[in-house]
């Protein structure tokens, strides 16, 4: 559906409820709050849930504290608005929501989104879903505020790794353009999404780096998060969200993964490629998906079992062109 059918039917609507995916992100975060912004500004009212506790990073963005545990969702909403959410099931738990809503509205950039919206914005040259609400609301006259801008340019920031990585066009640093020119500090952005650590983060990072194993002539990187370095450390899962970049910036490696022990029986892993693998589609193997260059899926095993079948798949494409 066009952007501009998206806009009239928001408009014509009141009662939504804003939705991302689990482990939020810098994109899942500014685009919800981003949209939470700019419909406060059309004096609609909105409800924001996601299954899982924000990076304390993000707390500068203005909507952080009003997200809500969807335990205290209302009975019903007009309409739905997933964010970022390739399917159903990266909403956890808000995925009981769906069926409380009249409305299903899916914006998202993965290709492999499983269009299961009422109606569907699934746009995979955008660099960031953050990226699309600009465009959605410009189309629509939707005032974008500095609060609004700031929240978007978060999401642009940190789904293109600071404007770095290959998802990142001319129209994503037009629009970033555009938002830096409501006056937002957009150093500052900088500075707490990606420079800021607290001290326990710094600890964890130390474990984590300690872990490091290569195969495949250095071709391959891999780094470990176990629960006992997490309680060491008194940190959480979401601290390390940025480590799989130490081991994918090693020189000569093309894919890095990163395996995070969930508990004795299934451990996620994140994986990034630098040039040639679709790393997307090793995800899929195993239930999960991503981007080209970034993405996810939770195995079942110890962590030494997954970090094996990670290493026997990615077997069968390391060399084929790298
Ligand atoms: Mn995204």
């Amino acid at each position: 559906m066009a952007l501009v059918e998206i806009g009239n039917l928001i408009k014509n609507s009141d009662n939504f409820a804003i939705v991302s995916h689990t482990s939020p992100d810098g994109d899942s975060i500014g685009s919800m709050l981003g949209l939470f912004s700019a419909l406060k500004e059309i004096g609609k009212s909105a409800d924001m849930f996601i299954d899982d506790p924000l990076p304390e990073k993000y707390s500068f963005l203005p909507g952080y504290k009003e997200v809500k545990n969807i335990d205290d969702a209302k009975d019903s909403y007009s309409c739905l608005i997933a964010l970022d959410c390739g399917d159903l099931d990266r909403l956890g738990t808000c995925k009981r929501l769906i069926s409380k809503a009249d409305i299903i509205i899916n914006i998202d950039h993965h290709v492999s989104n499983s269009l299961f919206g009422t109606v569907n914005i699934v746009d995979d040259a955008a660099s960031s879903v953050g990226e699309i609400l600009y465009q959605l609301f410009k189309i629509n006259d939707l005032v974008v505020s500095k609060d609004t801008s700031l929240c978007l340019y978060t999401s642009l920031l940190t789904d293109t790794g600071g404007f770095k990585y290959s998802n990142t066009t001319s129209v994503t640093l037009s629009i970033a353009g555009d938002l830096i020119n409501t006056g937002i500090d957009f150093s500052e952005v900088y500075n707490q999404v990606f420079d800021v650590k607290s001290i326990n983060q710094v600890k964890l990072m130390s474990r984590v780096t300690s872990t490091l194993e290569t195969h495949f002539s250095g071709k391959i990187a891999i780094l470990i998060l176990s629960r006992d370095m997490l309680d060491d450390c008194n940190a959480r899962e979401d601290d390390a969200s940025d480590f799989i970049n130490i081991a994918r910036d090693i020189a000569g490696v093309e894919v890095a993964f990163f395996v995070k022990e969930v508990d004795s029986t299934k451990c996620r892993v994140s994986l990034r490629s630098r040039q040639f693998v679709d790393v997307r589609k090793i995800a899929e193997i195993f239930g999960g998906g991503g981007h080209i260059r970034a993405s996810g899926c939770t195995i079942s095993g110890s962590v030494q079992e997954v970090k094996d079948i990670i290493i026997n798949e990615l077997k069968k494409v390391i060399g084929v062109g790298c």
